[in-house]
């Protein structure tokens, strides 16, 4: 182990925090379509299967994550996860068929379940189906939406409006968010940049929440492996 992966173990409740690497069982580097990714006090969490990875930047530092079970993470939580998103108050739900889950943050890399999960999503979300693909919340707007994707549709579901969702909804997601592919693996709202990452197949793309388009020009569209988990080419 070297100097500064030792750094990052000492504080990060006895987890070893290492580079991303190919000879991992499940690599994020080879096959790089994630079931969904929330960031949680300016720490990424990717989700895939039965692991999480977490992606911490420290010191202007490269990029530092481990993987781990999900349930050493998440205790009672099903693998395969659908979906998942995080509340300003660290509180993070999870999506999968007609269930949810809602988790409270101890560290980093340690959450508990609040009683009463997982119960079904139509108890939390009134008007939302099951089979979640994608979901996040946009905490740019005033109270915050969130926001659930689904095949060729998403819905805007309000928290602190009854009812949550308007009767404009479902709304095709060609409709409002040009260029955004259906049937996506995940998307995450990261609130200091203001952007909106959306995660199809091998590929992520960045939607500006401010300008409300993509944030770059031509290929807009970006390999998750090597330009988001920062994985070198194999030689
Ligand atoms: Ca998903």
């Amino acid at each position: 182990m070297g100097v500064t992966e030792a750094r990052f173990s000492d504080t990060q409740a006895g987890i070893p925090l290492r580079p991303i690497d190919y000879s991992e069982e499940l690599s994020l580097c080879d096959d790089s379509d994630v079931d969904d990714v929330i960031i949680v006090n300016a720490t990424y969490y990717v989700f895939k299967r039965q692991k999480v990875w977490f992606q911490i930047k420290r010191y202007g530092e490269r990029v530092y994550r481990t993987n781990v079970t999900i349930k050493d993470v998440f205790p009672n939580l099903d693998d395969d996860i659908d979906a998942a998103y995080s509340e300003e108050s660290n509180d993070v739900y999870f999506f999968k068929g007609p269930m949810c889950w809602k988790y409270k943050l101890i560290n980093i890399t340690s959450f508990s379940l609040y009683s009463g999960y997982p119960r079904t999503i139509d108890n939390d979300f009134p008007g939302i189906p099951s089979g979640i693909q994608a979901v996040t919340k946009v905490s740019a707007y005033r109270n915050g939406f969130i926001y659930f994707f689904k095949d060729n549709l998403f819905y805007r579901f309000e928290p602190k409006r009854v009812p949550h969702i308007r009767s404009t909804y479902p709304r095709l997601i060609s409709d409002v968010w040009n260029g955004i592919p259906d049937n996506l693996n995940g998307c995450v709202y990261d609130p200091r940049k203001k952007w909106l990452f959306f995660f199809k197949g091998l590929n992520y793309l960045r939607f500006d929440m401010v300008m409300h388009r993509m944030s770059y020009n031509g290929t807009e569209q970006k390999t998750t492996a090597e330009d988001f988990f920062d994985c070198v080419p194999r030689p």
